[in-house]
């Protein structure tokens, strides 16, 4: 853990929310660059990056990665960690076609098969196996999103193999409709299987986000927002845009005594490779 600091990621698109129902919802690269820089500027220090195509919609195509990502690394130095965990109904070999072909410096790597909302999401141990071995060769920091403490398991399971190796960084995932609810008892459910010496971040789903920053405080633990878990600001009220919620989340670390951590300390901490 990095001694008081509170690693912020934004995750400002996901793969799910839509234009509908926030019409800032950035998606073309430009608007993720100029969300990437304001998110950076407030404090985030990875942006966990969805990217959709031209027609808003979700895509898992390295090429429109390539793109955004081009547009974010012309502006800014904040880390970047792509999603392999992409939309529902993504298969396994396009939700990992862009850690081959984009080679960044973090993803996230889904650890088991769970409900989400009216669809589901499938992670076998095999594909879980496949993830890991890729990751590998390509020198990519995992973030291990877990979304029910039997998913902790898969990911121990795969650490037993020598197929994940430390720094473990664990992204937990509360809230999600159909999934694992938010409660302290969750949460504590989760962090007893965790590995000795894992970093968590608590990731709070809709009104699970902002209860999940202020037990993280208490518990040592780091924080995501954004829009792909959130997009209110306080029930009902929309957030103006993701910085707004980055912002808040530094004026809580801040007042905890902390700061949010720089790009280049988590890339010295994680010993990232890909920038
Ligand atoms: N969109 C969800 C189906 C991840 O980024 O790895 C999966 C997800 C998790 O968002
Ligand atoms: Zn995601």
């Amino acid at each position: 853990m990095l001694k008081n600091k509170v690693i912020l990621t934004c995750a400002p698109t996901g793969a799910e929310t839509t234009r509908a129902e926030h019409p800032g919802l950035p998606f073309t690269p430009e608007e993720v660059a100029e969300t990437a820089v304001a998110a950076r500027e407030a404090g985030a220090g990875i942006l966990h990056l969805h990217v959709r195509d031209e027609n808003g919609i979700s895509t898992q195509n390295p090429e429109t990665f390539r793109k955004v990502i081009d547009a974010v690394r012309k502006q800014t130095d904040i880390v970047i960690e792509i999603s392999t965990g992409g939309a529902v109904g993504d298969t396994p070999e396009d939700r990992l076609r862009p850690v081959f072909e984009v080679m960044p410096e973090m993803a996230s790597l889904d650890c088991g098969s769970v409900n989400f909302g009216n669809e589901y999401i499938v992670n076998t141990l095999p594909m879980m196996r496949e993830f890991a071995a890729a990751f590998e060769k390509c020198h990519v920091q995992p973030t291990l999103e877990c979304f029910d403490p039997g998913q902790i398991a898969s990911s121990r399971q795969l650490i037993k193999e020598g197929l994940l190796k430390p720094p473990f960084f664990y992204g937990l995932a509360f809230n999600i409709r159909g999934a694992m609810p938010y409660s302290q008892a969750s949460v504590d459910a989760m962090l007893r299987q965790l590995p000795e010496d894992a970093d968590f971040t608590l990731v709070g789903i809709g009104r699970a986000q902002l209860p999940c920053q202020y037990l993280s405080l208490a518990i040592g633990g780091q924080w995501r927002v954004g829009f792909e878990d959130n997009i209110y600001y306080h029930k009902g009220v929309l957030a103006e845009n993701n910085a707004q919620l980055v912002a808040r989340a530094t004026r809580l670390i801040r007042e905890a005594g902390m700061e949010p951590a720089t790009p280049a300390e988590i890339r010295e901490y994680f010993k990232l490779s890909n920038y």
